[in-house]
């Protein structure tokens, strides 16, 4: 040790400030696989057919078997199933677990409920366009653990725009103002990062950068999950602690220090 981090501590935080996102692959692969066969089973459930003998290529193909008009239908009863599941987030944790500790801190809030996001080849009916969450209420702290459940390449991923041309983006962003987003979109995109991330591999990235995804142009389906995950002390925007996040890897000196109560009557 030549630091109060160990070398290879240093070497991913440095990696995550600079770039601001890391693809890297799961920690926890029988923790990937359970989550990727129960979001099958439960959209062959809701679908009223049997288990995919092939989770994947079921979920792929979804397009196959459901269109635009019932996919919001068939994308909530999915993300209520797994959030139902007691083991779902403490398994979705163990994907990154090594890399949260690092990039974020070893007591951690994770958002209460995971994100999916489904997405149908040609089907712009659930597009989230270019944002910062950090603009709308989310904290600069948290990070976002997104996960494919497929491979995820190109415009069936989301995109991000690197840290130069971000603040390049946000210091012209007053002339958008009564603009549209395709604009800021179109003023961007060459910029624009479309992150590949292919089934094993989870995608940790800062919200304060643009990002956002389009149009699906590849044959298949997205399916993608998304959390946040911040250091429990860390500042708080609008969602909050309790309510939106949730403590989840406590240590004993905290838990000591929550519950400590001077005697009744020390400060008199
Ligand atoms: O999944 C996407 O395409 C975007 C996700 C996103 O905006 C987020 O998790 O903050
Ligand atoms: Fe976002």
């Amino acid at each position: 040790m030549t630091g109060f981090l160990s070398p290879d501590e240093i070497a991913l935080g440095d990696r995550f400030v600079a770039d601001q996102w890391l693809i890297l692959p799961v920690e926890d692969a029988d923790a990937l696989a359970r989550i990727r066969d129960r979001t099958a089973a439960l959209a062959a459930g809701h679908l009223g057919m049997p288990l995919p003998n092939d989770p994947q290529h079921f979920l792929d193909r979804i397009g196959d078997r459901v269109g635009p008009a019932r996919l919001n239908d068939l994308r909530l009863a999915v993300i209520q199933g797994l959030n139902a599941e007691s083991w779902f987030r403490t398994s979705y944790h163990a994907l990154a677990r090594r890399a949260l500790s690092t990039v974020v801190g070893n007591e951690l809030a994770m958002q209460r409920t995971v994100g999916l996001s489904v997405q149908l080849p040609g089907d712009d009916s659930s597009l989230l366009p270019l944002h910062c969450d950090v603009w709308d209420g989310d904290s600069p702290y948290e990070v976002v653990l997104w996960l494919p459940l497929v491979d995820c390449l190109r415009t069936k991923s989301m995109c991000i725009l690197p840290p130069a041309a971000n603040a390049r983006a946000c210091a012209g962003l007053k002339g958008f103002a009564d603009r549209t987003v395709d604009d800021l979109f179109a003023s961007v995109e060459q910029d624009l990062v479309w992150l590949d991330v292919p089934y094993g591999h989870f995608l940790l990235f800062s919200q304060n950068l643009l990002h956002g995804n389009r149009v699906n142009l590849e044959p298949a389906t997205r399916w993608s999950m998304n959390c946040r995950f911040k250091s429990l002390f860390s500042p708080y925007a609008d969602k909050r602690l309790g309510e939106f996040f949730e403590p989840i890897t406590l240590r004993a000196a905290t838990r000591l220090g929550l519950d400590f109560r001077f005697p009744d009557g020390f400060h008199d």
